[in-house]
């Protein structure tokens, strides 16, 4: 039996173990693609939950990563960053943004410092009134102090009225500016998920995502976006994590661009995506892959649906 500890309240049917004042609330971050809502996610959270590519749509579908504290309960939702949507995943990706807007207690809309608030300047009207919305102006590191005011500025004249906040992933900055306001706009409510809870990935999703990571830094082109990949199978052994991924492509090419010269490309993937997954969960972990085509899935909705990206 775990020991109890006196300083803590106890959880019982009539009384739970949260006082009156708990906060609890879903944050969610929302941008253009590449803006930095996933690096930022991770920051908040201190664990490489989402995954972080320098190519555009990285993210597919949502993904919660929870930062717990004496009092609080924080819930960061990362989005897919907005677009065109042309085909049926990204239709997907576009309706799940659509949905982020709606079921958030906050937003923080992440931009890079960089761009041009023009390309934004149809975000507002989508904005929902009366939700507490805070412009994150990432990549700040990126810019001098000259150049880096001047865009400050810029942002500011075509959003006035909007809190804004610079940050950056690279030297942290902002970054705990960005945790306190969150936490200050947190409503009173009851905690939503378990104390210990880090995220709503699954095991077998993280492993997925972590191998789809690799395949973008890895492949150029089309590859990266004709990729899906499904785990298998997820085997907590006695010494290892045993655990099998099928990368799906849409062609034959693709398949043999996936595997390389003598499966040295896959290979590649396979050891870079082994040892984020070792430093994770801390432990050895076997990770076989696989490849398989399947014509045009990213326009197909049966798969789509096996794939298991839905709109919420
Ligand atoms: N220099 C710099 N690079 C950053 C910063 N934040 C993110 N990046 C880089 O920008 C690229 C995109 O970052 P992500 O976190 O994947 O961006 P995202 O908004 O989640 O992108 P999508 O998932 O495609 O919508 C990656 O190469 C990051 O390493 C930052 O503050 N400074
Ligand atoms: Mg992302």
């Amino acid at each position: 039996m775990n020991p109890i500890d006196p300083t803590q309240p106890v959880a019982t049917d009539s009384q739970p173990a949260f006082g009156p004042d708990f906060k609890a609330g879903f944050i969610n971050l929302l941008g253009k693609p590449n803006a930095g809502k996933s690096s930022l996610l991770n920051a908040l959270v201190g664990e490489p939950l989402s995954i972080v590519t320098p190519k555009a749509q990285t993210t597919r579908s949502r993904c919660l990563g929870m930062l717990q504290g004496e009092g609080y309960q924080l819930i960061l939702g990362d989005t897919p960053g907005y677009l065109e949507a042309r085909y049926a995943l990204q239709r997907m990706m576009t309706r799940s943004i659509e949905t982020a807007l709606e079921d958030a207690d906050a937003l923080a809309w992440v931009a890079d410092l960089r761009d041009d608030p023009e390309s934004e300047s149809f975000l507002p009207r989508l904005l929902p009134p009366s939700m507490p919305i805070l412009l994150v102006l990432n990549q700040a590191d990126t810019l001098d102090q000259a150049a880096r005011e001047q865009q400050i500025a810029l942002w500011q004249q075509a959003f006035p009225g909007l809190p804004t906040l610079t940050t950056s992933c690279v030297s942290g900055e902002g970054v705990d500016a960005l945790r306190s306001w969150m936490l200050e706009v947190l409503p009173v409510h009851p905690p939503y998920f378990d104390p210990e809870q880090l995220t709503d990935l699954t095991d077998r999703v993280m492993a997925s995502e972590w191998v789809r990571e690799q395949i973008f830094l890895k492949y150029h082109q089309e590859i990266p976006y004709a990729s899906h990949v499904v785990t298998e199978s997820f085997k907590e052994e006695e010494k290892i994590l045993r655990i099998e991924c099928t990368i799906y492509v849409e062609r034959d090419s693709q398949k043999g661009i996936v595997i390389g010269a003598k499966g040295s490309a896959l290979k590649a993937v396979g050891t870079a995506a082994r040892q984020q997954m070792e430093k994770f969960w801390g432990r050895p972990v076997y990770l076989g892959l696989h490849v398989k085509v399947r014509n045009d899935w990213r326009d197909d909705q049966r798969m789509l649906k096996y794939f298991g990206y839905t709109a919420e």
